[in-house]
């Protein structure tokens, strides 16, 4: 596998394809609900993923696409190099605000991630990592996350997980609000990580996030040493939705341990 070449590919693609997101604006723009009514697609995801999808065939044929919205293909191993890709993670932000959406893309090799990829297309904010050699906003290398106690933590979660619902003790995540320094929800599962990452916000937690929500920001958040895994504390597994939480060291062990009850 030629990182370097994918990786170069892969950036233009997705500065290519922020670029047609962007210019979506000024056309039509037709909104639909998946399953749930408030979990939304547009006409752009499904153009933004085709794009991907038929670019990414003509270059590396022998790669396996895993897209939110099903033009890639069927997954049912991580075996072999696969794309994990969100063409707008937050789509609801893309609808109603036209900012705070992102670009998601993990490339992995026998499930182990090489690539990571968050484009905040609206800030023309880049995060990206390739393993082992380090994780990048913009330009910059990112330091490595130092640990920071609660009491000075700014912690990223939907108000929904903070009253009562059927995934999760609320009680305990009242006392989490309650303790922390401040909470914040972004809207987009990629951004939250990307702001882990680059030490914007200290932990994001979420009861229901998908492969291509956090392929990417995983392998963004390991290189500068935040923790990632499901609510069980296990690897996050890439093939089905899971609960994730990505927090600096310590933060993720106290977070768990005290305040993550799950039914
Ligand atoms: P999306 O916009 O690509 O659907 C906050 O809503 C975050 O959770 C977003 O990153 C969103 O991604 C993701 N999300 C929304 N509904 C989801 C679902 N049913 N399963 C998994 N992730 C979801
Ligand atoms: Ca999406």
């Amino acid at each position: 596998m030629n990182l370097g070449y994918i990786d170069r590919f892969a950036k233009s693609l997705i500065r290519e394809a922020g670029h047609k997101i962007r210019i979506s604006f000024y056309s039509q723009i037709d909104v639909e609900s998946k399953a749930e009514a408030n979990d939304l697609v547009t006409n752009i995801d499904k153009e933004v993923e085709r794009f991907f999808i038929e670019r990414i065939r003509e270059n590396f044929p022998e790669h396996k696409i895993f897209g939110e919205e099903g033009f890639g293909d069927r997954i049912e191993t991580l075996d072999g190099v696969v794309w994990l890709l969100d063409p707008i993670d937050g789509t609801m932000n893309f609808v109603h605000q036209k900012r705070n959406f992102a670009i998601s893309l993990g490339i992995y090799q026998d499930g182990v991630g090489m690539l990571g990829y968050i484009y905040d297309v609206m800030a023309d904010d880049f995060y990206h990592a390739v393993k082992g050699e380090g994780a990048y906003f913009n330009d910059e290398r990112l330091p490595l996350l130092e640990v920071t106690p609660l009491e000075q933590a700014v912690i990223g979660i939907n108000a929904s997980w903070v009253v009562p619902n059927r995934r999760v003790e609320h009680e305990p995540l009242i006392e989490l609000v309650a303790k922390c320094r401040g909470t914040r929800s972004y809207g987009s599962a990629a951004i939250e990580l990307a702001y882990v990452a680059s030490g914007r916000i200290d932990a994001y937690v979420s009861m229901r996030l998908a492969p291509w929500d956090i392929a990417g920001g995983m392998v963004i958040a390991q290189e500068v040493g935040a923790v990632t895994t499901n609510l069980r504390g296990e690897t996050p597994h890439l093939l089905g939705t899971d609960t994730f939480i990505v927090a600096r060291p310590g933060l993720h062990d106290d977070m768990l341990r005290h305040y993550i009850r799950l039914k």
